[in-house]
Formats: C-alpha cells, sequence, structure tokens
C-alpha cells in the first residue's frame, strides 16, 4: 500500500493519533539506542547500569554512564521525525506522544502534549526526599567521580529521574497513557523494539480498540504482526513524508468542504 492510499484510507476515520515512541526516533539526533548492533546494551550489561541493584551498588559507575550520555545529549538537536509530530499536532490531528525516551527532545522540538514514561534524564532526584533538579548542563556532565548528594536532605544520594528495571512507572503518566490510547483511532508506532513492558503493551490495547495501527521502524519487531501496516526505512525521512500528505491532504479537505 502506498502512503497515498494509507493516508486518504485514514482522513476517512477523522484521525485521532497517538504517537508512542522509542529509542529509534532519537537516533538521527546522536543519541544511540538500546538494542540492535550498535545499541547501548550490547556494550555495556543493563543490570550493571540501569536498576536499582545497580545504583545501590555502584552508584559512581551509574553515574558515569548517565554523564557520558548527557554529554552526548547535550550537542543533540530534534530530527524531522520529532518536528513532524509536532506539525500533526499543530493541525490538530495529534492526541499527544507517549515517550519511551528520556532525552528531552519532543519538548526542544515544540510538541506540547507528551507523556514521558520512562522519565527524564536531564533531572536528578533525591533517592528519599521530594528534591528535584536540572542536571543538563556542562559543568555537572563533565564532573569526574562524584556522586551528587541531596541538598535539602543532606547525605542522600540524587538518582537520575528515569525509570529503571523492575521499577514501577508513574502511575499518572501511565494513566493518561493509557487514556490517550483509548481515545486514539491511529497509533503511531515509531523507532521502538517494542519489548520493554508495560510499554509494549499498549499497541494491543489499541488493536483491541480496533486503530489502525502503523509501524514506522528500519526493521521487523514483534509489533509488526498486529500492525495494520510497517514503514521500513529511517523515520526522520517517512514520517515527515506520511504527515507533510496526511496534514496536506487534511487541510485541502477542510478548505474543499468548506
Ligand atoms: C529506528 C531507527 C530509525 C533504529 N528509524 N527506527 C519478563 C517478561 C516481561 C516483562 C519483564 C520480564 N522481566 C522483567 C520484565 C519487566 C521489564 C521488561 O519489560 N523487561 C523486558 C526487557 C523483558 N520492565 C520493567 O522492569 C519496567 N517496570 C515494570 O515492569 O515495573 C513493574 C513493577 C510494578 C510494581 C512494582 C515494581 C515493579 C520498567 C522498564 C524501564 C525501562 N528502562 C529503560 C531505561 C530508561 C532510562 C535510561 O534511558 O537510562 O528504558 S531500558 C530501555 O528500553 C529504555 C527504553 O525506553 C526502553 C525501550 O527501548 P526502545 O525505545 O524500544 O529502544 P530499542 O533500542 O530497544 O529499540 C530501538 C528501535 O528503533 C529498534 O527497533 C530499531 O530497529 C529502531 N530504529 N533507528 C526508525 N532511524
Amino acid at each position: 500500500m502506498s502512503i497515498d492510499s494509507i493516508t486518504d484510507s485514514l482522513l476517512e476515520l477523522g484521525p485521532k493519533i497517538v504517537a508512542l515512541v522509542g529509542a529509534g526516533i532519537s537516533k538521527a539526533s546522536g543519541m544511540p539506542t538500546f538494542r540492535g548492533e550498535d545499541g547501548l546494551w550490547n556494550q555495556y550489561h543493563a543490570q550493571d547500569l540501569a536498576t536499582p541493584y545497580a545504583f545501590n551498588n555502584n552508584p559512581n559507575l551509574v553515574w558515569e554512564w548517565y554523564r557520558a550520555r548527557m554529554r552526548i545529549l547535550l550537542e543533540a538537536q530534534p530530527n524531522p521525525a520529532h518536528e513532524a509530530l509536532t506539525k500533526l499536532e499543530e493541525a490538530g490531528l495529534l492526541i499527544g506522544v507517549i515517550t519511551q525516551n528520556v532525552d528531552g527532545l519532543h519538548e526542544i522540538a515544540k510538541t506540547k502534549k507528551i507523556v514521558e514514561v520512562h522519565g527524564r534524564i536531564r533531572y536528578a532526584r533525591c533517592q528519599v526526599c521530594d528534591y528535584i533538579q536540572r542536571w543538563d548542563n556542562k559543568e555537572f556532565a563533565e564532573q569526574k567521580d562524584i556522586i551528587p548528594k541531596c541538598p535539602k536532605c543532606k547525605n542522600n544520594l540524587l538518582r537520575p529521574d528515569v525509570v529503571w528495571f523492575g521499577e514501577p512507572l508513574d502511575q499518572i503518566k501511565w494513566q493518561e497513557a493509557v487514556q490517550w490510547i483509548n481515545q486514539a483511532n491511529i497509533v503511531l508506532i515509531i523507532g521502538t523494539s517494542g519489548v520493554v513492558h508495560p510499554v509494549a503493551s499498549l499497541p494491543w490495547l489499541a488493536k483491541k480498540n480496533d486503530a489502525v495501527l502503523l509501524e514506522f521502524n528500519i526493521e521487523e519487531t514483534p509489533l509488526t504482526a498486529i500492525s495494520d501496516h510497517s514503514f521500513f526505512g529511517p523515520c526522520e525521512t517517512i514520517l515527515p513524508e506520511f504527515s507533510d500528505l496526511l496534514i496536506k491532504k487534511y487541510i485541502g479537505g477542510y478548505k474543499n468542504n468548506g
């Protein structure tokens, strides 16, 4: 099926779109993905870096890894795929973006309705009290062998404000994500391997609701089988092409209808 015929059939639905996003969308911005040949989990063990156990066991190592990622992030900018989602939102076609990414690039791309279900790497929070601070600056990112401590309750450690394996997602964010999926008649599944739960269950919920699932990925994933169509290729080129056409037809249709 061509983008042309797919966008025609979507417009007949009266699009209410949710984007479910993973690390692949930020690849063209210079951010590494987790899985795959050059993914982070090919170089490091997730259990040594992205679990509460790892942090309790070796907070310095974990902070070192987050600082290294922050140094890359400080140079990163949103790419045309992030911008395509902002354009869909501005056209009134997007309910929101549910992102597993912690990089904050959707916000920089000026998308407004975002749920960051795996947290935000740009913030550090106290393990014990409610203290939270931004740390996305060069000075912090270039420190060595310093484990930041909470200035409010003194001796307790600050940790990245992200969700590690074995930790529950923030329930308010999760409920919002589920609510958006329940309102959607089209879900764009963009640059995610679809293996991390509970997020990986959202496309199944959308499917149960008879939403149209469109996948944007460079390769097959476990979600390909339940998707109505998969656009295989870099999302930074295919997603803008798709969204520009959808918006153009939507605005054209509006004008023609009155
Ligand atoms: C492109 C592209 C281009 C590349 N264009 N595409 C056994 C069975 C089921 C579940 C479990 C289980 N054992 C444990 C669990 C639970 C666990 C889990 O799901 N594990 C599975 C891996 C097996 N989940 C959890 O632990 C979650 N919590 C939980 O379940 O809590 C329950 C609980 C309840 C009550 C009390 C206590 C607990 C938490 C999961 C947290 C995930 N955290 C991370 C790290 C975040 C912080 C950080 O960044 O530092 O989140 S792991 C990592 O994976 C990160 C991502 O958000 C997440 C998803 O990855 P994503 O985004 O899909 O990236 P990749 O790399 O996997 O895929 C990239 C894709 O892009 C690929 O498909 C490429 O092809 C594609 N691509 N370039 C388009 N240009």
